[in-house]
């Protein structure tokens, strides 16, 4: 009322101005004030969810793949803040991650990893914190890291036969195995053969991996032979579906050239369902062939075990649902996901329901497995669940996710992404009791969102709110090329150390003054030492200059470093300029440097990860004496 009062006021005292102010806000004064304020109430309101004060912490850990960075990043939610750089493929010279010779060994000289598909260990198909896995899409590698120190603990690969495992890596709801096939039909064994040749000698190939918790290693458990087609995402069976696993495939045409149109021609590609469980028991019984140091399961030549589903073509993923009773395949050219039932599968499976053959696997009859076509919009990707039933489907071409449910198989609500959403990462949203908080749209594009850094632009993360009645974007993080995807993992089930534990016994590591020593061999010189607030010391024995290392050049140098700090977060580093080293020495780890002292000169080595108000002076002189 107030405000009315004063617009009527230049109505009477200015003419000109009073009909240009009441032109302006005549029309609807009360609208616009409303209009701004409610938007301003929403922005507020978007703000206060994802607002975490100093002093607490984030609900939810995500981890995301960094995609041709090799690397893993870990967010916080709802805050969002990028808390993490995990180093997995590629090297880190923030972390000295590949300059250290455990990690080099592991990287074996790779420089570019390609990670899609991080994965989280699951017991009884809960998300149990313990273990992360990766895939390098690029080199056919997989890795594993332990989710109490946030390290890379082992690489495998580049594992035989297949190529581009761009599908993995998606657990098995025991961490079983994950399945790791092939993007990219090939020969196997690493052989050649022409391109024209492709039928006949380029092959599919899926890798099933495992990984010993005590041993702390991945290893290729056995393989499966299948026709040279690209597979896509996939996903394990759970609960009544537990012992299979389905991959979405495209290419089933076998175009070698201008895939793009030559793999489009068909109406239909397939959706695998293998029985792994069985093959797993076939394999135990030496039912393979041993092919690049594999075993290599034949399923033509052993019938009953993989099976065809036709699916609108081109999926880009196959998705179970959590009560393990669908699987929901989305072919990214068509405006609707199918739902597939696997109790109808196996029914099919058992009265062979075959429409007919393909490449020797039987094709079961679409319309008998199908439990429901829900139109969701177009381009759907991949579908993530909420809780009670919700699932969420990625529109690439719509920019939206839609909301569906479990059983009624309609769109409830749909939300617009900026833009060309490929995943979505809901919170627990692989395991059997997703909790339904959140999603996290994984956005190929995001042009104008953020300021400009030239002509290629950020992508981005955006949080959505699944809480109320209708989906809410509430934040939008940038990030860098390209999101693939994520895992959201509720921020209690992730048990971090504090500290290496002090072990004594551990090779090479050195925790008092005594033990710190420079031997020499030939031309091998080793170094025990230690670093602690604020000096290394590496010759124990003297009091002049304990942190002076002399070689001579040509000399093969070891350098073995233990941070006796054992206080949480006293990270040390270790770097020495001109030779291209740097390591990072988490408090109570020891680490180990190798080199060869080619270039004479001095070398001021000093400590890389700021430690103390005297880390300055952390630091040392590397002498090495010229031929
Ligand atoms: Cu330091």
């Amino acid at each position: 009322m107030e405000k009315k009062k004063g617009w009527i006021f230049p109505l009477v005292s200015g003419l000109l101005v009073g009909i240009l102010i009441a032109s302006i806000f005549f029309v609807s004064p009360n609208q616009v004030t409303n209009n701004i304020t409610s938007s301003t109430t929403a922005a507020n309101t978007a703000a206060e969810k994802t607002y975490v004060p100093p002093g607490q912490l984030d609900e939810y850990y995500i981890f995301a793949s960094g995609g041709h960075s090799g690397n893993l990043y870990v967010y916080g939610v709802p805050s969002m803040r990028r808390i993490r750089t995990i180093p997995v493929f590629t090297p880190e010279s923030a972390t000295g991650y590949g300059f250290d010779k455990d990690s080099k060994e592991m990287l074996g000289g790779y420089t570019w990893g390609d990670l899609h598909h991080p994965a989280i260990s699951e017991t009884d198909g809960e998300y149990d914190g313990k273990w992360l896995f990766a895939n390098d899409n690029a080199n056919n590698r997989a890795a594993v890291i332990d989710l109490k120190t946030f390290q890379t603990k082992d690489i495998l690969g580049p594992i035989p036969n297949i190529m581009g495992p761009h599908c993995a890596a998606f657990v098995t709801p025991n961490t079983e195995y994950f399945f790791m096939p092939s993007r990219f039909a090939a020969p196997v064994d690493g052989q050649y053969a022409d391109v024209k040749e492709f039928k006949e000698k380029y092959k599919g190939v899926l890798a099933a991996i495992s990984f010993d918790e005590k041993t702390e290693k991945l290893s290729t458990a056995w393989e499966v032979m299948l026709p040279p087609w690209s597979y896509d995402i996939s996903d394990a069976g759970k609960k009544s579906s537990d012992g299979w696993a389905v991959l979405s495939t495209y290419n089933t045409e076998e175009a070698y050239t201008t895939i793009e149109v030559g793999a489009s021609q068909n109406d239909r590609d397939y959706i695998v369902v293998l029985n792994w469980r069985g093959i797993e028991k076939e394999v135990a019984n030496g039912n393979f062939e041993e092919i690049g140091g594999a075993k290599v399961f034949d399923p033509v030549k052993n019938p009953g075990y993989v099976f065809l589903v036709p699916v609108s073509k081109s999926p880009h993923g196959v998705d179970v649902t959590p009560d393990g009773k669908y699987y929901v395949g989305s072919g990214k050219l068509a405006p609707t996901v199918t739902v597939y039932s696997f109790e109808k599968t196996f029914e099919a499976i058992k009265n062979k329901k075959f429409t007919g053959e393909v490449r020797g696997l039987p094709v079961i009859d679409y319309d008998t497995v199908k439990e429901a076509e829900v139109e969701v919009g177009l381009g759907p990707l991949h579908t993530q669940f909420g809780a009670d039933g919700v699932a969420l489907t990625t529109l690439f071409l719509d920019s939206a996710i839609a909301k569906w449910k479990i059983g009624e198989w309609k769109v409830t609500d749909k939300v617009q992404v900026q833009y060309a959403p490929g995943h979505s990462v809901a919170a627990e949203g692989d395991t059997v009791s997703p909790d339904g908080n959140y999603i996290v749209a994984l956005n190929k594009i995001a042009k104008d969102s953020y300021l400009s850094v030239g002509p290629s632009h950020p992508e981005s993360m955006q949080l959505i709110d699944l809480r109320g009645e209708k989906m809410e974007v509430l934040y939008s993080a940038p990030v860098d090329p390209e999101p693939h995807y994520a895992q959201m993992i509720k921020a209690d089930k992730i048990k971090t150390i504090e500290v290496f534990e002090k072990d004594v016994n551990r090779p090479n590591s050195v925790w008092k003054k005594e033990d710190a020593r420079i031997e020499r061999n030939g031309d091998e010189v080793h170094v025990y030492g230690y670093a602690v607030r604020s000096r290394f010391v590496f010759n124990g024995k003297s009091e002049t200059e304990p942190d002076v290392i002399r070689v001579k050049q040509g000399d093969k140098v070891t350098v073995h470093v233990t941070n006796i700090d054992l206080d949480e977060d006293i990270t040390h580093g270790f770097g020495i300029p001109l030779y291209n080293l740097n390591m990072e020495i988490q408090p109570g780890e020891t680490k180990t440097m190798e080199f060869v002292a080619d270039r004479s000169g001095v070398f001021p080595y000093y400590c890389t990860n700021f430690c103390s108000a005297l880390h300055q002076e952390m630091q040392g002189f590397l002498l090495v004496e010229p031929k």
